[in-house]
């Protein structure tokens, strides 16, 4: 069996990655397409040793087409995620258009993969701060309940996008020279206040809300519960980015329901756990870090302490590539579920 693909968003930095993890997965593929804007439109890439024509991404380019991963934007996704599953593909949409959309699910595959039946055409992938942490809390879960969630982010440029990375590279530059650095996209691009992301930490990812949240730290509330099926779960974060370039690192503080647990038991049942890694031995100073995490599919998961004063408390730190877990690997992850169940 084998598939005609389409990337919707080819040029940009996870549809890079999104092309990489097909080749490398040797995902079953008989024709792949490439789409992006009118504006990337006539760029050339190649895959597996053949030169492909990036085309414009218009309702005709889905016609035939079996499953079609999106990165290119919300409204993108908005205006042409429904024409392409209304011919007939699936749509994998890496954008938060749908991700809140009662009738589309929100898939991690190691914990909600049984959402994935449910699904209308189109699967929305979550946030990449939002992956990994409920790849490490799912088991959690399963064994010791959970009832609380605080997390503070330490999130890498590369999720604002390359022109971002590439930003922290001239301000490095800049600075190291003895030079003003110029600002011009982070906090966040749409908005007319900028400031330097090198040497520094801006605790400001996306616009704010109405409640002092931002975006980026609704979504890790609203899609944690979503993904976990838990309404009532208590989840609050504060997310941060900083001169890091793949790989985001999260802080997370958790109170389960089980009484007496220990961080040892903790330790094992991550260890053996589907996605992650355990990288947590104090005495060899070993966590994770994301400068190693880049590059790679897995979750790392270490300082794994209880809490002085709360029995059921429990701190991690969670390290994982934002653009591989995060975003591209979870997609074709969930490409490669659908045709395991027989879903495409
Ligand atoms: C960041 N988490 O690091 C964002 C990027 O909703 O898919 C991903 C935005 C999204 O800036």
């Amino acid at each position: 069996q084998s598939f005609h693909v389409a990337v919707v968003g080819a040029t940009g930095a996870v549809g890079e990655q999104m092309l990489q993890t097909l080749e490398s997965r040797n995902f079953p593929m008989e024709k792949l397409t490439l789409l992006s804007s009118k504006r990337s439109a006539g760029k050339t890439i190649v895959f597996k040793g053949q030169e492909l024509t990036v085309q414009e991404a218009t309702p005709e380019s889905f016609e035939g087409v079996d499953i079609a991963l999106f990165s290119a934007g919300g409204s993108v996704s908005k205006a042409l995620a429904p024409e392409a599953a209304k011919r007939g593909a699936i749509v994998v949409d890496n954008t938060s258009a749908f991700r809140m959309d009662e009738h589309t699910p929100l898939v991690v595959p190691e914990v909600n993969e049984a959402d994935l039946q449910t699904h209308n055409g189109i699967i929305a992938n979550p946030n990449c701060s939002t992956i990994q942490m409920v790849v490490a809390l799912e088991p959690i879960r399963q064994q010791y309940g959970l009832k609380k969630v605080i997390v503070s982010t330490y999130q890498a440029v590369s999720g604002a996008g390359a022109a971002a990375v590439q930003e922290l590279h001239n301000q490095a530059r800049a600075m190291l020279n003895g030079e003003q650095p110029e600002a011009d996209i982070l906090p966040v691009g749409a908005l007319d206040k900028h400031y330097p992301i090198a040497f520094n930490a801006i605790p400001q990812i996306d616009k704010f809300e109405d409640n002092g949240f931002t975006f980026e730290e609704m979504k890790m509330i609203n899609e944690t519960k979503k993904i976990m099926h838990m309404p009532e779960l208590e989840v609050a974060a504060t997310c941060v980015r900083l001169p890091v370039v793949a790989g985001h690192s999260e802080s997370v503080y958790i109170e389960i329901e089980q009484e007496g647990v220990t961080a040892d038991e903790l330790r094992a049942l991550l260890a053996n756990a589907e996605g992650i890694v355990l990288q947590d031995n104090p005495a060899e100073q070993e966590y994770p870090m994301p400068l190693y995490a880049a590059g790679k599919n897995d979750v790392f998961v270490g300082r794994i302490r209880k809490d002085l004063n709360n029995d059921k408390g429990f701190h991690l730190w969670i390290v994982s590539d934002n653009l591989l877990k995060g975003a591209a690997w979870n997609s074709v992850q969930i490409a490669e579920r659908l045709v395991k169940l027989g879903l495409v």
